[in-house]
């Protein structure tokens, strides 16, 4: 029986990283086995890709934009292997972030789609998305928001079309204005089933069947 692989999305301090946590914390606590070190999170800063790409985002240094995409896409390419044997371990594995967010703000900046696709095919499908939906307003209450680059209405409402385009029916949509108990609620009664189902369905699938 193998885990399931859930993966995060949504638009800047929608709350990715605080409900990653608060959605592992809750599977171990109903005794589903998770991933060491679960959430893992994209961009992985502290690998060799993940320092550049560390230091583009912290404005210390310039790259081609098609290099920093295929930079992005190796940074998932690092953990692909161990994200296929920690699901077959049985291990349920949390991810902050994905290819969706690699394609969103590439193509927002201007790239093609089919392009920016083409770095990620291959890598582990997830068995569901939850994608955290805030509303700009609400983003720009949210502690810290700005500080980095791409924190601006403009990119944002362009990095969120993109979102809607990738979107499959097969992905959970969360309201993600409301307080963090009430928006963890909402994601265990719309995400709990797929750790079940995952269990029943041993094939594991890749990007972008
Ligand atoms: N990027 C890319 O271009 N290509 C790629 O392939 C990938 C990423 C993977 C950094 O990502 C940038 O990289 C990002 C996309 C780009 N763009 N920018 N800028 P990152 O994931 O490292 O970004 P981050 O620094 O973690 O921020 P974030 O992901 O945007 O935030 P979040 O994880 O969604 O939110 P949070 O940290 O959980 O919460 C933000 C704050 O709000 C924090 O103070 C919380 O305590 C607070 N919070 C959380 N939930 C609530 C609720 N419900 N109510 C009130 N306050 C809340
Ligand atoms: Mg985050």
């Amino acid at each position: 029986m193998r885990g399931a692989l859930i993966v995060f999305e949504g638009t800047d301090r929608s709350g990715k990283s605080t409900q990653t946590r608060n959605f592992t914390n809750a599977l171990q606590a109903a005794g589903i086995a998770v991933a060491e070190h679960s959430p893992w999170s994209f961009p992985h800063r502290t690998s060799p890709v993940g320092q550049v790409i560390n230091a583009y985002l912290t404005n210390k240094t310039h790259l081609h934009e098609r290099a920093l995409h295929l930079l992005f896409s190796a940074n998932r390419w690092e953990k692909a292997s161990q994200i296929r044997q920690a699901l077959r371990r049985g291990e349920t594995v949390v991810l902050d972030r994905y290819a969706y967010s690699g394609i969103a703000y590439s193509v927002a900046k201007g790239l093609p789609l089919t392009w920016c696709k083409c770095a990620d095919e291959g890598l582990p499908a997830p068995d569901v998305v939850v994608f955290l939906h805030l509303s700009p307003e609400a983003a720009a209450k949210r502690a810290d928001y700005g500080s980095e680059r791409y924190e601006n209405k403009h990119m944002q409402t362009a990095v969120a079309k993109v979102f809607e385009q990738l979107r499959t029916e097969q992905w959970l949509v969360v309201d993600a204005d409301a307080d963090e108990a009430t928006v963890l609620n909402r994601i265990l009664d719309s995400a709990m089933p797929t750790v079940a189902k995952a269990r029943s369905t041993p094939h594991i699938a890749s990007l972008w069947n």
